[in-house]
């Protein structure tokens, strides 16, 4: 079944196809969309949900009364529609008072304006039903050396997670967060760059437990990293609370291809994981219908995403269904690496009596197994390419 339906969890944030294709050297090159269109033509396309940041919504400095009519007419079109919010985000990054962060800038008034700023939105967020808040710190980060004093900001961006955290338990909320780690761009480098430092920043915390990851597939890949082995991660310490689809071409800048675009290997090897991990967050993407498109080609674009999963997820299903491949896997000793190292009752002590493991064991001879892996992958590769 390739056609997207809302059991298929797929969302999309209102800046994505809402992109007007403004880049550091070009303008617009298309018209700004109305969130009513945007959540109408997304449902119509059988997405699940919409996402946004406060300035995607409410322009940045509206009036309340703005803000509110806003606000109704949106949430009208999710009634028509029956879009959901599982999701939103603050904009701490385009105007310029947060040229040198939110929650981290070194100005004490700028920061304590970003944190107050995040919570009138987390009202909004936990009004219209989200259950996850994301924070991706795009401007927390520095050119240059002595301009931030990375041990101090980590102290602040601690702070903040810590009062938010604080708030949403004080509201009862059921809300949680979810940070959004890339290395570059438009910072020279950004606090928390990767899964793995986000996940050792989240143990620090006093709520641990409301702070998880939203990896972005481009933003991991910007850095040279294997996105599926950083979800595998995520997933194994229970923080994949929310996840960025989009595709990328190596390390570059941060291309937001629709997803399937750019690493299809990875993006197979993605897919299965999720799919066979039981991951039942949103399947959000995070991407830049490219500026060469007019509207057409943004909700083409939009739809490549949904079917490009949908085209993955049966490909994957079918690999893992093939009798050649569970042979292989045995092959392979998938089998084996999920037994414990030393077995349970047997001890350590046991593994030092056991004189197989070391006075007898044959280095050589265990050397010599060839592990199987290159027939694995060529079926992995056959399924994808639909050879088989
Ligand atoms: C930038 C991003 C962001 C975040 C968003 C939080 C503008 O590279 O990926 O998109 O995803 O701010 O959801
Ligand atoms: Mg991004
Ligand atoms: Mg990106
Ligand atoms: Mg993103």
């Amino acid at each position: 079944n390739l056609t997207p339906g809302p059991e298929h969890k797929f969302t999309f944030g209102l800046w994505t196809v809402g992109w007007q294709g403004r880049d550091p050297f070009g303008e617009a090159t298309r018209a700004p969309l109305d969130p009513v269109e945007t959540v109408t033509k997304l449902a119509e396309l059988g997405a699940y949900g919409v996402t946004f940041h406060d300035d995607d919504l409410i322009p940045f400095g509206s009036s309340d009364a703005d803000r509110d009519a806003l606000i109704k007419r949106f949430r009208a079109a999710l009634d028509t529609t029956g879009l959901t919010v599982p999701m939103a985000t603050t904009n701490l990054f385009t105007h310029p008072v947060f040229k040198d962060g939110g929650f981290t800038a070194n100005d004490r008034d700028v920061r304590r304006f970003a944190l107050r700023k995040t919570i009138r939105n987390i009202d909004l967020a936990a009004e219209l039903g989200a259950k996850v808040y994301v924070a991706w710190g795009g401007r927390e980060g520095a050119e240059s050396g002595a301009a931030k004093d990375v041990r101090v900001a980590l102290d602040r961006f601690k702070e903040a997670f810590d009062l938010l955290g604080d708030y949403v338990t004080e509201k009862g909320y059921d809300l949680k967060f979810a940070i959004e780690p890339k290395p570059n761009e438009p910072r020279g480098d950004i606090l928390l760059p990767t899964v793995g430092h986000a996940l050792a920043f989240i143990n620090t915390l006093e709520r641990p437990e409301l702070v998880g990851v939203n990896p972005e597939v481009g933003h991991e890949q910007m850095a040279g990293l294997n996105f599926p082995h950083g979800i595998a991660q995520a997933l194994w310490h229970n923080k994949l609370f929310h996840i960025d689809l989009n595709g990328q071409t190596g390390i570059k800048y941060d291309q937001d291809l629709r997803f399937g675009a750019g690493d299809l290997r990875s993006a197979f090897w993605l897919v299965d994981l999720l799919e066979s991990a039981g991951y039942e967050g949103p399947r959000h993407f995070d991407f830049k219908p490219p500026r060469t498109e007019d509207y057409d080609g943004v909700w083409a674009s939009a739809a490549g995403c949904m079917r490009n999963y949908l085209i993955l997820k049966d490909r994957a299903a079918a690999f893992r269904a093939d009798p050649a491949v569970q042979e292989a896997l045995v092959a392979a000793r998938l089998d084996q690496l999920a037994q414990p190292t030393v077995a349970e009752g047997e001890g350590l002590a046991g593994l030092l009596a056991d004189r197989s493991a070391y006075e007898d064991f044959d280095a050589d001879a265990a050397a010599a197994r060839g592990m199987a892996f290159e027939q694995l992958d060529q079926l992995a590769m056959e399924h994808l390419l639909g050879a088989r």
